[in-house]
């Protein structure tokens, strides 16, 4: 999907012989920004799909909130569930920044702009933790973006080696099939999440 403000894409397997994904994602757009957010319920399917939908409640309507309240009322909507672990990424166009936080092992890698020199590839810090179940203290990192910049987001589901075919100057759909075709794991649900900024609402 292209809006003028950003591109993205996702790929996504649930774990042959389940009916329902335990991995959730969320790309949902603000005035001035959007939310970008991928959810692992621990687990699979269906009781993992309904933690993970849960989750997903919860950012969708409050997706302009900071991402320290996001994941806390995460935590309270999840408590007494087996719990998830989700990676946020708030991205703010007039500042140009993105603001990141992610509990567990969803990961994270920010690709720079392809003008840009090196460093081109981020790995995003996460803190252990499982949201619903044990949430660390929420410090939410800020940096900035340029357009062009690409955020991949993956779940556990991929092997993180796949930030050796990065970076891939191809559109965002293409480039998640690409990451989960080669990297999917094929033993628990997996998804790739790519976002790639624009810069602009237009
Ligand atoms: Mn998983």
């Amino acid at each position: 999907m292209t809006t003028a403000a950003f591109e993205w894409g996702v790929a996504q397997l649930t774990l042959p012989g389940e009916h329902e994904c335990g991995d959730k994602y969320v790309v949902e757009p603000f005035e001035g920004g959007a939310l970008v957010a991928v959810v692992d319920a621990l687990g699979h399917g269906r009781e993992a799909a309904r933690v993970a939908d849960a989750a997903v409640a919860t950012l969708v309507p409050n997706a302009k909130e900071n991402l320290d309240v996001l994941m806390q009322r995460c935590h309270s909507s999840i408590r007494e569930t087996r719990g998830a672990t989700m990676s946020l990424a708030s991205f703010d166009w007039r500042q140009r920044t993105m603001t990141w936080l992610g509990v567990g092992n969803v990961v994270g890698v920010l690709m720079r702009n392809f003008q840009k020199t090196s460093p081109r590839i981020e790995s995003l810090l996460v803190r252990a933790g499982v949201v619903g179940y044990q949430l660390p203290d929420p410090h939410p990192l800020v940096m900035p973006i340029e357009p062009g910049d690409t955020l991949i987001l993956a779940t556990d589901g991929v092997r993180d080696l796949f930030t050796e075919i990065l970076p891939a100057v191809i559109e965002p759909q293409r480039l998640a099939n690409r990451i989960l075709t080669t990297y999917a794991k094929h033993r628990d649900d997996a998804t790739v999440l790519v976002f790639r900024c624009n810069g602009s609402e237009g």
